[in-house]
This record gives C-alpha cells, structure tokens and sequence, in this order.
C-alpha cells in the first residue's frame, strides 16, 4: 500500500482485481487492505444469485448487469464455484464471459477455493467490500451447487434471487434443497422450455403454503436469459426489493447477519492460528501419535494445548 488514500488503488480493473488477489491470499496485507477500505464501503447494494447447476445462472448474471448497465448502473460480478478447486471447467466458462462483457466496464472476477488460506468465504467476504469501496453500486454474486455454499452467501447478500429451471428434474430443486427460504426473488429461467408454466406454478403454490412473516412475497419470474426475455422485470424486482429493505428498515438487520457471521469466522481462524503457533510439528507429530496408538484421546489433548 502507498501513502494515498487506500481507493485510489481501486479507480482501475486492474487495481481493483490485484486487491482481490490480494485478499485471496489472506495475512497481514490482507488485513491492513481491509482496515484501510472498510469505512469508504457500505454502499454497494449485494445481489447474491444461486440455484442448481445449469439452471442458466451465469447467462442471467450477464444479462441482468447488461441491463442494471444499461440503467448507469455501475456493476461488478463475482462468480464463486465452492466445489471447484482449480475450476478448470469454470475458468473455460468464465473466458467466454469476460468476451461477452469486454468494454462494457461491468467488472467480473471468478472465486474458486483454491489458494486460500482464509477459506473461500472470507475471499469473497473481502472481495465484496473491496467492490463496493471501488464504488460499484450493485454486486452479483453467482454460487454453483453445495447447499452450505448458497446459504452462506446468501447471508452476504441484500437480496437473493434462487433460479429454477424447468427439466432438470420432476421437483423444483429449491425446494427439494431447502432454499426456498433465502429467496427473495424467485426465477424460472429457460422459459422457452416446456414445463416452466408448471414450475412457476410450483413455487407459487409453495409460497402460498409457506406464507412468509415478513411483509415481502417473493415473485416468481418467468425468464429466458439468452434472449433477455423478462431480464428487464428482474432488475425491477430487484430494485423493489432494495427500496422495500430501505423503507422498512431492513438493511441494517441485513448487515448484522453478515457481520455476525464474518466476525465469527475471523475469531475462528485467527484463535486457530494463534493456538498452532505455540505448537511445534514434531509435538503435532507426537499428539497425533498418541492419539491414534489410543494412548490418549484428542479432547486432551486438545485442552492441553488450550492449557500450555
Ligand atoms: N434454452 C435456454 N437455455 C439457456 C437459457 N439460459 C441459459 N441457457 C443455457 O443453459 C446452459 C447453462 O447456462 P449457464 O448460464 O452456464 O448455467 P449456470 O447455472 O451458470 O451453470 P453452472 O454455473 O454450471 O451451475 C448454457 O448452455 C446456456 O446457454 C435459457 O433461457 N433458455
Ligand atoms: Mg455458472
């Protein structure tokens, strides 16, 4: 870091994507990059996007942060694969992407979970204060498959949009998954596919028997994102549904969701790496040893560690 005011780095793409490399490598940097950011943030309105594997996610992305661009919007996407350790497939993906966004200045990143020392989580986490230091207005974020993934992320966003596609299976996999919870939006993308009236029909009806508490029904939305078809009703619910959290009150609660969560898993990490400092790997060894010759068990040990 120079001695300018810690955004000046973020004013280019390439600033802004040495910053998340940096926090992808977690440490001491990592740490002083956040510190210096965090008061310019909280701004960026985070749009968090899941559903089951080709449902059409990255093609919605796309087209929703063409449209949001489209409005000055300024937009940035972060597509995080958690199943994926080098995210070859992905990478091929995202190639295909970034041509399809080049010269827009929609700025998109892919997250895998390689290389992080922090965990992919807190990559992201940093990530998405980083972009809204950067002063994006709205941040995507696409999450593929494992349910703990799409939650977690979820808890980061304002608003989450679950996307469904029709044939992929007899049930909706938002409901099979449990997801249905964390919508905020509900799309069935591939409407040019047969079967999405009866999709949409599904998670209306679910909705009907598990009326939410809260004053906001999700709307389910019919989309066929290669054509942009209904992209343009999406982005309306989307800037509904920031007006609703506005009007009622609802950002901050939001926001202490997502810090409960990054400040506990911080401590975790940091308590962890704390404690294995003080431990040398040949006593590592030796506990290890002890323990799987049933010499000891590893609550001991693991008290004795806490203990010395
Ligand atoms: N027929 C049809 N195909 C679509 C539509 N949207 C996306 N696709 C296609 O569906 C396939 C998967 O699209 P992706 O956008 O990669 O889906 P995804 O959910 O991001 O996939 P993962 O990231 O692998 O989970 C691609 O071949 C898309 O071209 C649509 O509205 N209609
Ligand atoms: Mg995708």
């Amino acid at each position: 870091m120079n001695s300018q005011s810690p955004i000046s780095n973020l004013q280019s793409p390439l600033g802004i994507a040495r910053a998340i490399t940096q926090v992808e490598r977690g440490g001491e940097n990592t740490r002083q990059l956040i510190r210096a950011l965090f008061p310019f943030t909280g701004r960026a309105h985070i749009v968090g996007v899941t559903g089951a594997p080709g449902t059409g996610k990255s093609t919605l992305v796309n087209a929703l942060a063409k449209e949001l661009h489209a409005r000055a919007k300024r937009v940035a996407i972060i597509a995080v694969d958690p199943s994926s350790p080098f995210s070859g497939g992905a990478i091929l993906g995202d190639r295909f992407r970034m041509q399809d966004l080049a010269g827009t200045g929609i700025f998109i990143r892919s997250m895998a979970s390689r290389g992080q020392l922090g965990g992919l989580a807190a990559a992201v986490a940093d990530a998405l204060l980083i972009l809204d230091a950067a002063n994006f207005e709205l941040i995507l974020v696409e999450t593929v498959g494992a349910g703990q993934g799409e939650v977690e992320i979820a808890r980061h966003a304002h608003t989450t949009l679950v996307v469904e596609a029709p044939g992929l299976g007899d049930d909706i996999q938002a409901i099979k998954a449990g997801i249905l919870e964390i919508a905020d939006i509900l799309v069935v993308n591939k409407a040019d596919r047969e079967g999405a009236n009866a999709a949409a029909a599904a998670l209306e009806m679910n909705l009907n028997l598990n009326p939410n508490k809260a004053a906001w029904r999700p709307p389910v939305l019919k989309t066929i994102a290669l054509t942009f078809e209904g992209v343009n009703k999406v982005v309306d619910a989307i800037m509904k549904h920031a007006a609703y959290l506005d009007e009622k009150q609802l950002r901050v609660p939001r926001e202490r969701a997502r810090f409960d969560r990054e400040l506990r898993g911080l401590l975790e990490r940091e308590l962890l790496e704390r404690t294995l400092r003080r431990v040398t790997p040949a006593r590592w060894d030796e506990w290890l040893r002890q323990i799987t010759q049933r010499q000891r068990d590893p609550y001991s040990v693991a008290q004795e560690i806490l203990d010395s």
